[in-house]
């Protein structure tokens, strides 16, 4: 076989892997790569206007398709605007793989420049990384790369490739199969402990199905519904999990944690047994660790053997692909459950629901944040992908839009990143073209990656942004108000710039609505229009995300309600 560049390599190697689509931003370091890329068709390549909008969308992408999003950064700069990104899937477990330039091998360590530690600075917010020292050793580090950011639990990887190794030759034999020897996840799960489960389900009296972002990665979500149908036990779900059960589901308790239903967190509180099915006990669910699920055993099945256990006791572990072990444990349940059994326990949770449903106070003065969300899911359910920001405004939306399935949900739990929204949408839309792609943002986090409305104009990425307008950095006014005496510490944003000409000037349609009948007009006419749209919805100033646990504290004691 002839040789090939490094940078010949990489593009080939996106070939190999069947990437439709890179999103990136050159520079010095990995121009050799972007020269290839000028020369070949293989894969369409986004020029983004940020690093970190090129990271985020290649993760909205992962995260609509279930496929890896791929990004190309250049050193230095280019690297550190993508490290939040990075982060951010890694929190999340988004599988995607970032290649990053450096310098030439020997200015390494010399303080050349736009020389940065990538793969020191990397190592904490990624699944794996490497430093690519020779063009022979780069067609098997980039199998490799692909291969763990997909499998067992997934993440971000990322692979560092000085300039010269771009440009040196070397023969290009591209592994068709990956074995690492230390790395191999396991699948299946231990089929004792699986029987061992399903007695304890049998025999549970107050169970609860907590269920986790794992059942969206390892695509159980039907698996899952088949069992809650059968066994007839409630369940909550996690912000990463929203849309694995349809929102009218019956059994369907809401999201549980800080800003979890009255009747979630109850149930997780008053439980005998939780079904935790790939959660990772985050704080912002579990609330106090030592009040959390006092009075349940705990069935914790995960793909990742670290985080069983990490944080809570557990009784009956399993490792293993969440389908995998559902594919066995599903049946034997249905052999041995009665649903009957759990009819008390169902009703005392429907008392609590009645007591304290998710709810609001409409207004016709002014607009409502919940309502427009609500509003949105009316016309759109099923129909759209909603991404959001980080704020109260991605609260309402877990809250209030009526999710219809997996991953139709998109939006940074772990790590909490404003400015993920928008790019995040662009990703989504090239992944799903057919569905419209709505970002739901803050009018703080909108402007963290406005610049992509470029992006997303030039590369007909029709994304409609919904600006919940407060004029506040609301979440952290919402705490300001409960916790720190109203004292609005820099969270004003009455300084703001017209949204409607900026969407204008770079090429998009603006609006800026007021009224519920100015909302339906604004997203009709956005859809359909098909274009890049940003609607500015001005809406309550003081409204409080509710319920809230406040951070620290027990599940079972939250705020209802707020009276000034
Ligand atoms: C990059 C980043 N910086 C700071 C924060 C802290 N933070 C969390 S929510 C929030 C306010 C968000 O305001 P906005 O986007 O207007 O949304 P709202 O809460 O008003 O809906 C801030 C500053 C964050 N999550 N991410």
């Amino acid at each position: 076989m002839a040789k090939m560049t490094g940078a010949q390599m990489v593009v080939e190697a996106m070939r190999e892997e069947g990437v439709e689509v890179v999103f990136g931003y050159p520079g010095g370091a990995i121009m050799n790569v972007y020269d290839e890329i000028y020369k070949h068709k293989y894969f369409q390549h986004i020029l983004t206007r940020h690093e970190q909008a090129a990271v985020h969308a290649a993760d909205g992408y992962a995260r609509a398709t279930g496929k890896v999003g791929v990004a190309f950064v250049t050193s230095g700069p280019g690297f550190t605007n993508a490290v939040t990104g990075l982060a951010t899937a890694y929190m999340d477990s988004i599988p995607m793989v970032v290649i990053s330039g450096q310098v030439p091998l020997s200015m390494i360590g010399t303080d050349a420049f736009q020389e940065i530690d990538a793969v020191g600075i990397s190592r904490p917010c990624t699944k794996h990384n490497f430093l690519v020292k020779s063009a022979e050793e780069l067609p098997e580090i980039l199998a490799e790369a692909f291969y763990i950011a997909r499998s067992g639990r997934p993440g971000p990887v990322h692979v560092d490739i000085p300039k010269d190794v771009t440009a040196q030759l070397a023969d290009f034999n591209y592994p068709k199969e990956v074995k690492l020897e230390t790395y191999k996840p396991t699948i299946k799960g231990n089929a004792r402990q699986i029987k061992k489960a399903v007695e304890a389900i049998a025999n549970a009296k107050k169970p609860v199905f907590y269920l986790g972002g794992g059942i969206i990665h390892s695509n159980s979500a039907e698996l899952v519904r088949e069992l809650v149908d059968f066994t007839q036990i409630p369940a909550v779900e996690t912000l990463m999990a929203r849309g694995t059960l349809r929102y009218d589901d019956p059994m369907l308790l809401g999201m549980v944690g800080m800003h979890g239903t009255y009747a979630a967190n109850m149930a997780m509180s008053e439980a005998d047994l939780l079904i935790a099915l790939g959660p990772r006990f985050d704080d912002r669910v579990t609330g106090k660790l030592s009040e959390f699920a006092k009075y349940a055993k705990i069935i914790h099945v995960d793909i990742d053997p670290s985080s069983i256990g990490k944080l809570v006791h557990v009784d009956y572990p399993i490792v293993g692909d969440l389908k995998a072990v559902l594919e066995e444990l599903v049946p034997q349940a249905k052999a041995k459950v009665d649903p009957s059994r759990y009819e008390a326990w169902r009703e005392i949770l429907n008392r609590y629901n009645e007591l304290h449903p998710l709810t609001y106070e409409d207004s016709d003065e002014v607009l409502k944040p919940e309502w427009v969300i609500q509003r949105v899911g009316e016309k759109l359910k099923g129909k759209a992908r909603i991404s959001t920001d980080v704020g109260q405004h991605q609260m309402w939306t877990a809250q209030y839009y009526p999710f219809t399935r997996p991953r139709e949900f998109i939006t940074s739990g772990g790590l909490g990143t404003m400015g993920f929204g928008f790019p995040a949408a662009m990703g989504v839309k090239r992944g799903v073209p057919d569905e419209i792609s709505i970002n739901i943002s803050g009018d703080g986090s909108i402007l963290m990656n406005i610049q992509e409305l470029m992006t997303a104009v030039e590369h007909r990425l029709p994304v409609i942004n919904i600006i919940l307008n407060n004029n506040y950095l609301g979440m952290v006014r919402q705490w300001q108000t409960f916790f720190y005496d109203k004292r609005y510490a820099e969270t004003d944003l009455s300084m703001q710039p017209d949204f409607v000409r900026l969407a204008e000037s770079f090429g998009g349609v603006g609006y800026r609505v007021k009224t519920k009948e100015e909302f339906d007009k604004a997203l009709d006419d956005a859809i359909s229009k098909g274009v890049v749209a940003l609607i500015d919805v001005v809406v309550d100033r003081y409204e409080n995300v509710l319920p809230m646990v406040p951070a620290g504290g027990s599940l079972y004691n939250m705020l209802l309600e707020y009276k000034d």
